[in-house]
């Protein structure tokens, strides 16, 4: 069993909590590096792909929109649009040789991809220079040829080769071994749609109308002062999450320029309509103080689509993602004890769902990371059956609390 991972720098499934962090195997000098790529079976060949073409990017999301994550039914698969991905894979500092595919030598056609981002991520006490990886995907024809590990083989080497020698990603599937793992959650918005899809069902003690009612957000957001995030924002967000923040124990940490592409360059272009501008991947808000005109919170959700498979009327299930949130309340003496930092999380989370119901999106999801479990039950999410385990690539921690990754347990 995991031939492949059998070999690699990840704790293997079974084996016992570590007493001291630290890297698994020891960085590599340049010139140990390999140099030349892995080899790939006959027909195939390796291509870098150019994310900032449009061409290319468009060729990624044709892949992934016929080939990437489904759930177990095979009912929905994830649809990153191609703005999407041009937002995911190009933060700043990016690699282009981090974003690697395999194409057919006789016709170029793209049937495998791997990608990685720099990211600076703070696990515990330690300051990690690493690379997350996403979007792993292989044609459906190409399954089982064990083409996985030479995909991720290669965009190893490829970090190596940049001199990063840590790396997290996530996964539905369990490998060895998670750091720590999340489960889904699901506010449904639009429930009539949702129903349909079977995304989600009446309770049988139930009506669509008593589930419509229960479900109904306010038409307006209610904290006094909550507005779009702006560039003049970007200083105070950037302080506002860092120190939040540590509450956590995984986290990433922002420069000023990661904050402004996170949150300010998916906002696509144009006026809103229907809630949204043209090519809106990441929704950004802010919470100003109307007498001090200080950033008190601000919360964050990007647009996932999925299709929706074989379905008469529905072909898009519109989906919106907690991302990155924050508030000042959390730093006041005996606010989580007292129950206040609660009660401003539904108040600002509660605004989330005001603005996604604005811009259309059907559901609002979220996992169980940050302090998201303080007020899921109460803005009414529903536990979903999807899990997501996060794994750390050549560092050793201690597992984190299931029930906050991203990631407390203090
Ligand atoms: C997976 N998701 O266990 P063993 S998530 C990692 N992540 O190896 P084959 C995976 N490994 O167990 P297939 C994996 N899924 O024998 C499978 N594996 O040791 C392992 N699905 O390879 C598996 N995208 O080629 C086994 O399998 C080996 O043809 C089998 O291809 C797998 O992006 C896959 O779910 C997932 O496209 C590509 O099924 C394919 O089935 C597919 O025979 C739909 O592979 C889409 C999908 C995965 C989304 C993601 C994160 C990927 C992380 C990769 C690991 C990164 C490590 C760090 C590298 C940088 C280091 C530095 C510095
Ligand atoms: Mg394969």
């Amino acid at each position: 069993t995991h031939k492949f991972w059998k070999t690699q720098p990840v704790p293997q499934l079974g084996e016992e909590q570590p007493q001291e962090d630290g890297a698994i195997e020891p960085s590599q000098p340049p010139e140990q590096v390999r140099q030349d790529p892995y080899s790939l079976p006959g027909d195939f060949e390796w291509s870098t792909l150019d994310i900032s073409n449009s061409t290319e990017a468009r060729e990624v999301y044709e892949l992934l929109s016929q080939n990437y994550v489904e759930d177990p039914a095979a009912s929905f698969r994830f649809q990153y649009s191609a703005e999407f991905l041009k937002w995911a894979l190009m933060p700043p500092g990016y690699h282009k040789e981090w974003h690697i595919g395999v194409r057919v030598k006789s016709n170029k056609k793209l049937v495998a991809f791997i990608s990685g981002v720099p990211i600076h991520l703070r696990v515990r006490a330690n300051l990690l220079e690493a690379s997350e990886i996403n979007y792993l995907c292989i044609h459906k024809k190409l399954r089982s040829k064990r083409l996985a590990p030479v995909l991720i083989k290669e965009v190893t080497r490829q970090c190596h080769l940049k001199g990063i020698f840590q790396a997290i990603y996530t996964a539905g599937v369990l490998l060895p071994t998670p750091v720590s793992t999340c489960r889904y959650f699901h506010r449904s918005l639009n429930i009539p749609k949702l129903v349909d899809v079977k995304f989600t069902y009446v309770a049988r003690n139930s009506t669509l109308a008593r589930m419509v009612r229960a479900h109904k957000v306010p038409s307006e957001p209610q904290l006094r002062g909550l507005r779009e995030m702006e560039e003049k924002d970007v200083e105070a967000v950037a302080e506002l999450a860092a120190r939040y923040m540590k509450r956590f124990k995984m986290v990433p940490e922002f420069t000023l320029d990661e904050v402004r592409h996170n949150f300010l360059s998916g906002r696509g272009e144009g006026e809103i309509l229907n809630g949204r501008r043209e090519g809106q991947v990441v929704w950004a808000y802010v919470v100003e103080d109307p007498k001090s005109h200080k950033i008190t919170d601000f919360f964050s959700f990007y647009s996932l689509p999925s299709t929706i498979m074989q379905h008469p009327k529905h072909a898009l299930l519109e989906a919106a993602y907690l991302f990155y949130y924050g508030t000042a309340t959390a730093f006041e003496e005996g606010a989580e004890s007292s129950g206040r930092l609660k009660r401003r999380l539904l108040d600002l989370i509660g605004d989330a769902l005001v603005i996604a119901n604005e811009a259309r999106f059907d559901v609002l999801n979220a996992l169980t990371l940050m302090d998201n479990h303080l007020v899921l039950a109460d803005l009414k999410f529903g536990q979903g059956d999807g899990l997501l385990n996060f794994y750390l690539y050549n560092w050793r921690t201690s597992q984190l609390e299931g029930n906050q990754a991203l990631t407390a347990e203090q």
